[in-house]
């Protein structure tokens, strides 16, 4: 054992290894004294958050980008208000590392011995432990320097295997005890299958994947999860088979490929996408979850869809379990099995917006044919659960993993604190643009201060239609197409979003005709050193066409 080792340290240095370059964190005095004395003399770079929501949010835009994102925040006040953040990490398989300060030990008999209460503590040492056991795949409660280096590789581990959250409780008066260096480095468990059920499911998908006359495949998010970009892509080329995505895994793989035919999200997918579903007679779905908002308002026939996911295979009334997506996607590709002749028609391209005149008025359709031309190769495009998720859908994203939506967890909010940790995650290299509904903002406005304080330059765009679009779209749609008024509930309190840059301290525009909205981008396209908002004010009533299927 090394004296002048600790376990602060050790924590620091087993994140360090795993590529984190920032930690998102909220001061509390459990955990202060291991981010000042052990994070900040590292090569980490603390980013002060402004609450625990944000900071949780922002560790999870900066994971999907980089495979590892982490927050620290202090014993309940503080880790409480991250629950959401990690839920939704939970359910969208995103590695995040939650480090909460904990009492001491001494503190902790006190309170559960004595009632003598220290500040945060609710009902003793279990409360936050049970909250956050639910929502990750490793709870550990380091106390012990001699079983920490176990229980942060324990954890560290888990979480870069199953590709979730984990959480660390870091008690205040470990972080200064010694305990032993690491030894090599964390990698993933290994993936497991069962031989035989991946050569019965690989040659039972071949021998439709050569009969079928329309064979469509279906890209999801496992594929961005395990890491099966080159893998999947090699597949879909070796079929010769066009694909289509999900809104969550959109851009999963580029969208410039040329089998590539559109992001299938039921009926707010294009009606070309629609065919595709339609007339596939075998639908070879890859790491697809299905999820009511993934597949909007449309009945998934099972019957003419393998489904690869979740380490099984389930087509029609074949099931086959334990078979790995990359197992399986190895087996296929060693089949070699290819198709060309196929009936399918052009993917069709994407299609060339008509210019508004520069004096109309914006409408939630319209702007989404002006935003087009400035996506590239070069730029991360994100969508908040609003409205924006139909617009959003339509825009092509060349660069592979340069789109981000919550969109099976679909907390509002959730997109403009993410946005911090997707700059911080790629550099600034790209430009990150995201899609706010200005419900969603409300939530989470103070994303800006972050994004200020560290020069970070997302565009983020805050569609003013002053109602909680989509929430009464999802009620009640039949309010968009007649005179009958919002719920009460679906009802904004009305901001002055744009104002909100000069509190901050960044660029706000505030638009309401496609003149305003062209020359507010070009000036945030300049302005490389703050975010800039762009309000954009739409009419309450104006919804994205392809929302506009669902009669109540
Ligand atoms: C944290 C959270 N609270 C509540 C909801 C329910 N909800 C779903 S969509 C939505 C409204 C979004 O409105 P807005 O952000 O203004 O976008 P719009 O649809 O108007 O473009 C609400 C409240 C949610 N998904 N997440
Ligand atoms: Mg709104």
């Amino acid at each position: 054992m090394d004296a002048q080792y600790t376990v602060g340290q050790y924590l620091v240095d087993r994140l360090r290894q795993l590529g984190l370059g920032h930690l998102f964190s909220i001061a509390g005095d459990y955990s202060i004294e291991w981010v000042n004395r052990y994070v900040e003399q590292s090569q980490i770079e603390v980013i002060e958050e402004v609450n625990e929501l944000n900071a949780g949010f922002a560790a999870d835009g900066y994971a999907r980008i980089r495979g590892i994102g982490a927050l620290c925040v202090t014993y309940s006040a503080g880790a409480l208000s991250a629950v959401n953040a990690i839920a939704g990490a939970y359910v969208e398989k995103v590695p995040v590392v939650l480090i909460n300060g904990t009492p001491s030990i001494k503190r902790t008999l006190a309170f559960e011995q004595t009632g003598f209460s220290s500040h945060h503590f609710i009902s003793g040492r279990q409360t936050d432990m049970q909250a956050f056991e639910h929502l990750t795949v490793a709870a550990v409660r380091v106390d012990n320097p001699d079983l920490a280096p176990m229980m942060i590789d324990y954890a560290l581990t888990q979480c870069i295997t199953e590709k979730r959250p984990v959480y660390i409780e870091l008690l205040e008066d470990m972080v200064d005890l010694s305990c032993q260096q690491p030894v090599g480095s964390l990698k993933p468990a290994r993936v497991m299958s069962d031989p035989a059920n991946v050569e019965e499911s690989v040659a039972q998908l071949n021998r439709r994947l050569e009969s079928a006359a329309k064979p469509l495949i279906w890209v999801g998010i496992e594929v961005d999860r395990m890491g099966l970009h080159e893998k999947a892509t090699s597949l879909i080329h070796q079929l010769n088979i066009p694909y289509v995505s999900q809104l969550l895994s959109k851009a999963v793989l580029s969208e410039d490929d040329t089998l590539f035919a559109g992001v299938f999200d039921g009926q707010a997918s294009t009606p070309a996408v629609k065919d595709f579903a339609e007339d596939a007679d075998f639908i070879l779905a890859l790491g697809v979850w299905l999820t009511d908002l993934n597949t909007l308002g449309w009945d998934t026939d099972l019957d003419k869809t393998a489904f690869v996911s979740l380490d099984t295979v389930k087509y029609g009334t074949f099931f086959s379990p334990q078979v790995s997506l990359e197992h399986l996607i190895d087996g296929l590709l060693a089949g070699k099995v290819t198709r060309d002749n196929l009936k399918w028609p052009q993917a069709p391209a994407h299609g060339v917006a008509p210019v508004a005149s520069s004096e109309a008025a914006i409408t939630y359709q319209g702007f989404y044919e002006v935003i087009p031309q400035y996506i590239d190769e070069y730029t991360i495009v994100g969508s908040d659960a609003s409205l924006n998720y139909f617009g959003s859908l339509l825009l092509k994203v060349p660069s592979a993993g340069g789109f981000v939506a919550q969109s099976s967890y679909s907390a509002i909010g959730y997109i403009g604190p993410a946005a911090t940790g997707i700059c911080l995650a790629n550099n600034n290299d790209k430009r990150v643009m995201v899609f706010a509904g200005d419900g969603g903002f409300q939530m989470s406005a103070q994303c800006l201060s972050t994004q200020t304080r560290f020069g970070l330059n997302p565009i983020i765009f805050v569609i003013n239609n002053g109602v909680y679009g989509v929430e009464q779209w999802l009620a009640d749609a039949s309010v968009f197409t007649s005179n009958r008024p919002f719920y009460k509930s679906c009802v904004l309190h009305p901001w002055n979003y744009s104002a909100l840059a000069g509190v901050f301290g960044c660029q706000g525009w505030k638009v309401s005709t496609y003149g305003e909205l062209r020359n507010a981008v070009n000036a945030a396209l300049e302005n490389s050193t703050t975010p800039t908002l762009i309000e954009v004010v739409v009419a309450n009533k104006s919804i994205p066409d392809n929302a506009g299927w669902k009669k109540r």
